[in-house]
């Protein structure tokens, strides 16, 4: 059988928010996850459409395509191609989670939820001609073979190593796709700790990025797996949230599992935004605390901060930016609020008629589509715009730098900054002329220059050596 597996790319791609480099991040996971349980028979193709052209002149017996809301009406385009071919079209993914009907009009069959069981059930009924419109299941499980790597393009990635370990997150933050993705089931899974291990012990190089939207969720988990990693020379990055920074010593496990810089969710220093937002995992926690113990770490932070929630006022973005650089984050990914369908922010924002957009095409973070109440669309749009330039300017990098307790870190800051936001035509040069990879080193030698101003996290026998390291500095993703 002929498959052919798509991920489209969001139709922003004409913008001038459209940065190639952040698009060349990643490889397709979720395809290749569902690609291994294809059997080794099948001819099997996956297209990124963000690093590669879509060919639709062929007619596969499958296609398979992942949606998510920016790039739903891409999605649609193709799936409708394809099916005016008399090609199986099958849709899945969070926004056809998010609006089945709307996703049915184009599909064959949809997929509600992770992929990981119905997939399989799925591929067994389309041999048999009998498959059905449409899938769910509320059985979850990770007990499931190793995406087909072997199928994503490397050379055209700077983080080819990508992996998920979990599915969902054990909290319930009201702006979050999460409820609505994972309804029916758990909402928050783990694979086991030794398949965890395996899978990364199957990645080359020394570099991952775990994509898992809380890998300290699970704290058994991670510590298992933390342990594991102890030893296998690996230089990581991740997310989690602000309490379980605070907690215990299970961060500290993760520098020495090879750590090197985190995403947080930070989302807003107002306490009446984290209330209203459910973000209960935030409410009364010391952020000035969770950055310091990071920082002695040597752990450089990504955070996470949404403007225009309804305690925001237009002094929001001048008060955020200002906090972010005073502590010396590293970098920042700012949200324009957005009420993503089957949420339950777009359902109160819809029930007080607020929702001023249903272009899914701007439901991308970076545009306005309901009525604020703290200020005007245009106020908030404008606020977002000026938060990045001021956080990215040279001025507010070398600023954030001089905060870090270690010198060798702030050299590194302002390098991992500035590679990130200041050297667009470098990226793209790097891109067109397909050598992003030759950067993989770079960011590698970055990542394992974090000066660390505890000592005691220093060369045990298999542990990375937190100090006695040069900075050189670099790039980072922000998601
Ligand atoms: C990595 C990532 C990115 C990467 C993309 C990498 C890539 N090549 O896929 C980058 C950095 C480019 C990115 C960009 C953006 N992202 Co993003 N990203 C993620 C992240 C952190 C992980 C995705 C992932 O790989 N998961 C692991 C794999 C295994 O899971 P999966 O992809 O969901 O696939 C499973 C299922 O969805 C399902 N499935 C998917 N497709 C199909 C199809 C079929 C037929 C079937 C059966 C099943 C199925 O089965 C798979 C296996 O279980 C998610 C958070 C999250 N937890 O999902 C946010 C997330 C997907 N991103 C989001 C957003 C909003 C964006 C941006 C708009 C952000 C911005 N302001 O720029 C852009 C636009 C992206 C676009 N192209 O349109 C939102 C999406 C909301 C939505 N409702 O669609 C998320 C959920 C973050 C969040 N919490 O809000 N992102
Ligand atoms: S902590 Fe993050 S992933 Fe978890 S529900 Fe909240 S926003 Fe979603």
């Amino acid at each position: 059988m002929k498959v052919k597996m798509i991920l489209p790319a969001l139709v922003e791609a004409k913008s001038p928010f459209w940065r190639p480099i952040k698009y060349s991040l990643f490889p397709p996971l979720g395809l290749a996850t569902l690609a291994s349980f294809l059997s080794p028979a099948d001819e099997v193709e996956i297209v990124d459409e963000h690093v590669e052209e879509v060919a639709v002149d062929d007619t596969p017996d499958l296609v398979v395509i992942q949606v998510y809301v920016t790039s739903a009406s891409r999605a649609y385009r193709l799936a409708d191609h394809y099916r005016a071919k008399g090609v199986f079209v099958a849709l899945g993914g969070l926004h056809v989670t998010s609006v089945p009907e709307e996703a049915a009009l184009h599909a064959d069959a949809i997929f509600l939820g992770p992929g990981d069981t119905t997939f399989p059930q799925f591929l067994a009924d389309f041999r048999r001609r009998e498959a059905k419109p449409v899938y769910f299941s509320p059985l979850r499980s990770l007990d499931i073979p190793l995406p087909r790597r072997d199928l994503i393009k490397r050379e055209r990635y700077l983080v080819p190593n990508s992996l998920v370990v979990s599915r969902g997150c054990p909290h319930h933050c009201n702006f979050c796709y999460k409820d609505n993705f994972f309804q029916g089931g758990p909402s928050f899974y783990t694979r086991r700790v030794d398949a965890a291990l395996a899978e990364i012990e199957s990645l080359p190089g020394r570099h991952l990025y775990f994509l898992d939207d809380h890998l300290l969720g699970d704290r058994k988990f991670s510590a298992g797996l933390f342990e594991g990693m102890r030893g296998m020379k690996r230089l990581f990055q991740g997310a989690a949230t602000v309490d379980s920074i605070l907690e215990g010593d299970l961060i500290e496990k993760a520098v020495e599992a090879g750590l090197r810089s985190i995403f947080i969710g930070f989302e807003s220093i107002n306490p009446a935004n984290l209330r209203s937002s459910n973000k209960r995992q935030n409410l009364g926690r010391d952020y000035d605390r969770v950055i310091r113990r990071l920082d002695e770490l040597g752990v450089f932070i990504n955070g996470s901060f949404v403007f225009g929630l309804d305690d925001d006022g237009p002094d929001v973005f001048r008060r955020t930016a200002s906090w972010a650089i005073e502590r010396g984050i590293t970098t920042a990914t700012f949200h324009i609020l957005t009420p993503y369908p089957g949420t339950g922010l777009f359902q109160s924002l819809n029930d007080q008629g607020r929702i001023t957009s249903r272009d899914w095409d701007l439901y991308d973070t970076r545009h306005v589509v309901y009525q604020p109440k703290g200020m005007s669309a245009q106020e908030l749009k404008d606020g977002y715009d000026w938060a990045y330039r001021e956080f990215y300017s040279w001025g507010s990098i070398l600023e954030g730098a001089g905060s870090h307790l270690e010198f060798a870190n702030r050299l590194r800051h302002v390098l991992y900054a500035g590679g990130w936001k200041r050297f667009e035509p470098l990226w793209n040069f790097l891109i067109k002329s397909k050598a992003l990879f030759s950067m993989r080193g770079v960011l590698e030698s970055i990542l394992s220059s974090a000066q660390s101003a505890r000592g005691e996290a220093d060369s045990q026998d298999g542990k990375l050596s937190l100090d006695n390291r040069m900075s050189i500095g670099g790039v980072k993703s922000s998601l």
